[in-house]
């Protein structure tokens, strides 16, 4: 196992944030730091599934991971550009779900790409992903979701803006840990990511950007 995944999963904090900082001083790619992370994560989710760790181990990797992402941010904004934005992304963590690690990466991958992102957060009602659209008129929205219940919430908020009229106007992604794309023919969305750099793809992609 790779060391920093290793130090994840056992819960040291301190080796974790360390080895981070060191992979990324070094020149390690940001996105293979937040591979490790992804992979450490899967691992923690099992042991909680297992019954091996608890409440407190899913809360401690929780913390690992922002601290990481914290470390990981400015080296990914040092690969964007200064050029004009290449579109506008509202994102959020959907109706029921408080998981927002995964999202604050897609957020941040969009940013350093060149896209302006407005990050509704967590725990978004559907009616406040109609009200942002309409405030600002984004090409692309971005659903995530970690939870069962999230999915949905994800075909509630597409509806939501089926409903008022807004659907034709945007191009939905959806991600998040359990996130398919079955979920995403479930939801009603254009596509699904299944990590960031695909998200920036996919947005790229759909404002005709390279
Ligand atoms: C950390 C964590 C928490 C932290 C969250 C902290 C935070 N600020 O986000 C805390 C402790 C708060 C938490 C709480 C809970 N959790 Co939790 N949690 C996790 C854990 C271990 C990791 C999730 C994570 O952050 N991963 C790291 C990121 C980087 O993940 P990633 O998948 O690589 O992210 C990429 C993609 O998903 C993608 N992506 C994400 N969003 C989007 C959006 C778009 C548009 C696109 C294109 C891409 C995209 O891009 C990301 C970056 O590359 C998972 C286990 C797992 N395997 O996922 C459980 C897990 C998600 N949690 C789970 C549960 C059950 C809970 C609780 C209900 C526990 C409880 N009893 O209270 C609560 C839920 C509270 C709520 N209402 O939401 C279950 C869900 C089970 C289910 N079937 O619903 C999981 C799967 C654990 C398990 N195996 O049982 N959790």
């Amino acid at each position: 196992m790779n060391p920093l995944v290793e130090a994840i999963v056992d819960m040291r904090e301190t080796d974790a944030v360390r080895m981070a900082t060191e992979m990324l001083d070094q020149g390690i790619s940001p996105l293979k730091v937040l591979d490790a992370c992804h992979e450490a994560m899967a691992a923690v989710g099992q042991r909680f599934e297992e019954g091996v760790y608890f409440l407190p181990e899913l809360l401690l990797a929780g913390e690992m991971l922002s601290q990481i992402s914290d470390k990981v941010k400015p080296h990914l904004q040092a690969q964007a550009s200064a050029e004009k934005k290449l579109g506008r992304v509202v994102i959020g963590t959907v109706k029921g779900d408080i998981h927002d690690i995964g999202k604050n990466i897609v957020t941040f991958l969009l940013d350093a790409n060149g896209f302006e992102v407005q990050d509704l957060g967590v725990d978004v009602p559907p009616q406040k992903f109609v009200e942002a659209i309409r405030d600002y008129s984004p090409q692309v929205v971005g659903l995530s979701g970690f939870l069962t219940l999230a999915f949905d919430a994800m075909k509630e908020t597409v509806e939501a803006i089926r409903a008022a009229g807004l659907r034709d106007g945007v191009k939905i992604m959806i991600g998040g840990g359990q996130v398919n794309e079955k979920i995403q023919e479930y939801a009603g969305a254009d596509a699904y990511g299944r990590d960031a750099v695909t998200g920036v793809s996919l947005a790229k992609k759909w404002v005709g950007a390279k």
